[in-house]
């Protein structure tokens, strides 16, 4: 337990593909009828067609494995646990609200503090986020837990690695998955057991926090890969029980662990389980024990509480620059520390969740500190039609002015929307510079828009800017990074949350 704490009264739900409710290491935590089952319409989502592994019961471990005399120990090892089978189902937008805390029954979802969301899109282009999607999580910031907010922590990719011009640089962007560009989310990237970012874990400058997430865990001698990411540690966590399904299971060839050796007889844990769909439930656990320990806080004071105490890491991380026609071009940044002091990096975003020191923070914070929260509404420019010069570190740039505005005067978030019209929209990168002079890049140069064409009222956010001032001139620059294809800067916006 972290200063005692076990997330006694949190209810967490996990909104996956399913979850084993009888699981041995899990039932204790299991809200009773409180799970739903969209297939067959019943309160046990224990999930019967996935044979070779159920997603959600291998996410809710991490949250919240009994602490008992079998397997192992969640995060939040008393937190309750609730099941929703969204990703099992056929994924309507109904189901959706349904499991993200617009239902009263049939699920129960309104009851629930924390969501979890180990899951995400991965589009070749710009995607515009559905409006009723959108107002499903302004709702449940707005009215969940009594006023205070629901939580809602979302994976940010697994696509650093993927097929682009990459050169080092996140080939998917947590910027590509529209519901990551809302301040509604904590968006969470992967560590590994080194204490850097996972190899898989997309970047960008939406992530709010890093947890562990592991790598492959892969057994050499079963599995091959010696000497690879492939054979370095994952999550230990619940499985479907048995040696017929599941990641174990006796046939499984990527650990003896896994077969079912000793350790794992009965083939009920896994020692494969990774990606930020694993450090976004070991995130969800640490926010069910900060709401243990001050159950009064506001969603917005959770957020700020792990801001604030998160660990940086990797401290030495250069920036990734890039050699384009003209000149060098950061392409992603080293970790940068903001007007206010806040240290961000698109990796990381803030830093590792300190479990620690967040619960410690939690225990004597003041609710609601933060006042209310608004935001400006977008703030648009004229029409521009700014060439962007091929292959070239200069760019185009252009300045917004976000007025002195008394109820935004202190930064939680900002997105920009911006229209590119561009033959193949890889090609560019996006960074906006705030009046206290903060860089932050929202979309890295040669990234997997490959064959995409055009972005269209493309919102993007940043977190790199929490906690200054708004107010004043902002500066967009948009560099097209690779020879060819070229494009014209149409307009932009910016909006800026906070209070
Ligand atoms: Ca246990
Ligand atoms: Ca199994
Ligand atoms: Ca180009």
């Amino acid at each position: 337990s972290t200063l005692g704490f076990t997330g006694n009264g949190v209810i967490a739900a996990v909104v996956d593909t399913g979850l084993e409710i009888a699981h041995e290491d899990l039932a204790a935590n299991v809200v009773a009828g409180g799970s739903w089952n969209f297939i067959n319409t019943t309160t046990d989502p224990t999930n019967t067609a996935a044979t070779t592994g159920d997603h959600g019961t291998s996410v809710g471990g991490l949250i919240a494995m009994a602490r008992n005399t079998v397997g192992g120990i969640g995060v939040a090892p008393t937190a309750r646990l609730k099941g929703f089978n969204f990703l099992s189902s056929n994924q309507s937008q109904q189901f959706f609200i349904d499991s993200l805390g617009g239902s009263t029954a049939s699920p129960n979802s309104s009851d629930v503090f924390v969501f979890n969301q180990s899951f995400g899109i991965s589009p070749p282009g710009d995607v515009l986020i559905d409006p009723l999607d959108e107002a499903q999580y302004l709702s449940g910031v707005t009215n969940l837990r009594g006023g205070k907010g629901a939580l809602y922590v979302k994976a940010a990719g697994n696509g650093f690695n993927g097929i682009c011009p990459s050169t080092g640089l996140s080939c998917e962007n947590a910027n590509m998955d529209p519901s990551n560009t809302l301040p509604y989310q904590i968006v969470a990237g992967a560590v590994n057991a080194d204490g850097i970012k996972a190899s898989y874990s997309s970047a960008g400058s939406a992530i709010w926090v890093s947890a562990p997430g592991g790598e492959f865990g892969h057994n050499a001698a079963l599995a091959g890969g010696a000497g690879t990411v492939g054979v370095e540690p994952a999550m230990v966590t619940t499985d479907q029980s048995g040696c017929t399904v599941g990641y174990s299971r006796t046939t499984a060839n990527t650990s003896f662990f896994n077969n079912g050796s000793a350790q794992n007889a009965n083939c009920r844990y896994t020692n494969t389980m990774n990606g930020t769909s694993s450090a976004t439930p070991m995130t969800v656990g640490v926010i069910a024990l900060i709401l243990e320990a001050n159950p009064a806080l506001t969603w917005r004071d959770v957020k700020h509480i792990l801001a604030l105490t998160a660990r940086q890491i990797d401290a030495g991380r250069l920036a990734v620059s890039v050699a384009l026609s003209d000149a060098v071009y950061v392409a992603e940044p080293a970790w940068t520390m903001n007007a206010a002091g806040r240290r961000f990096h698109n990796w990381y975003g803030f830093g590792m969740v300190n479990a620690f020191a967040a619960v410690n923070m939690a225990r004597t914070y003041t609710p609601g500190q933060l006042g209310t929260f608004t935001d400006t509404g977008f703030i648009s420019s004229p029409a521009l039609n700014l060439a962007i010069p091929d292959n070239s570190s200069v760019g185009v740039t252009n300045p917004l002015t976000v007025p002195n505005t008394p109820s935004v005067q202190v930064i939680e978030a900002v997105q920009i929307r911006v229209n590119i019209t561009h033959t193949f929209t890889g090609d560019l990168g996006i960074a906006l510079i705030s009046p206290m002079g903060t860089r932050s890049v929202l979309k890295n140069i040669a990234d997997q828009f490959a064959g995409d064409q055009d972005l269209t009222n493309m919102v993007l956010l940043s977190n790199a800017f929490y906690g200054e001032n708004p107010t004043g001139t902002w500066t967009i620059k948009v560099v097209d990074g690779l020879a060819m294809d070229t494009g014209t800067l149409t307009n932009w916006a910016i909006r800026v949350y906070g209070h």
